[in-house]
């Protein structure tokens, strides 16, 4: 019985959640949700995610959402090495668990404040919003100074969400250049299996929506 992922490409944590399955090799059945057409809000979905949030797996009936608790879990369960992406060593563990905490609570809003007005609203974000997003790309390339991943040298749980967030720029064609670190990592994640094509699929999405929007 495979997992289901209901998902939206464009969405970062959904792809975050895709990134740390072909990671570990393991298939999902994929469920678009229309965001914009409201599928989320439909009962059905309700019953399963009262949050009415993608990505959201059912796992032979065993249903969750929340993309950083999501990949733990596929992680847990489906890896046949879990410690590499995320390993028990306290420290090691503790620096991946406070790169998922800064990518939910800092660095992923200042990109979806940034991406948002401008995806769905056509609208130039204001300035502090600009600042917020600037800022923090300065920050997480400062933290990346020295490190082919995040968390470290080695790949791990945490570089699927901050990739994913980081994604997100693609779509509205945000330059990243002055950000050398960052590159470097990005081009890092794209080249591991199946993630350039996870970013594709996200960019052909956005293209099909604007042609016929
Ligand atoms: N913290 C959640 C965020 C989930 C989330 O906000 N998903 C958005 C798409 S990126 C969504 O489903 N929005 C539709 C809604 O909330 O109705 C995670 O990491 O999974």
């Amino acid at each position: 019985m495979p997992v289901t992922l209901y998902h939206n490409i464009v969405s970062a944590p959904c792809r975050a959640v895709m990134m740390c399955a072909k990671t570990i090799g393991l298939d999902l059945e994929e469920k678009p949700v229309d965001l914009l057409a409201g599928e989320q809000m439909k009962p059905e979905f309700l019953a399963m995610n009262p949050c009415h949030c993608v990505p959201t797996i059912d796992d032979d009936g065993f249903i969750m959402w929340e993309s950083r608790a999501i990949n733990i879990y596929l992680n847990d369960k489906y890896s046949s090495t879990p410690e590499k992406l995320y390993p028990k060593d306290p420290k090691k563990r503790a620096r991946i668990n406070m790169m998922l905490q800064y990518d939910l609570t800092t660095y992923t809003p200042a990109i979806v404040g940034y991406v948002a007005p401008i995806l769905f609203a056509k609208k130039e974000p204001d300035d502090e919003t600009k600042k917020k997003l600037a800022d923090q790309l300065e920050i997480f390339n400062n933290m990346l100074e020295g490190k082919n991943f995040v968390a470290g040298n080695e790949l791990s749980l945490a570089d699927f969400s901050l990739g994913g967030a980081t994604g997100m720029m693609a779509i509205v064609g945000y330059d990243v250049s002055g950000y050398k670190n960052i590159v470097a990592w990005r081009d890092r994640m794209v080249a591991l299996p199946g993630v350039k094509d996870i970013q594709e699929r996200m960019m052909e999405a956005v293209a099909a929506r604007n042609e016929s929007s």
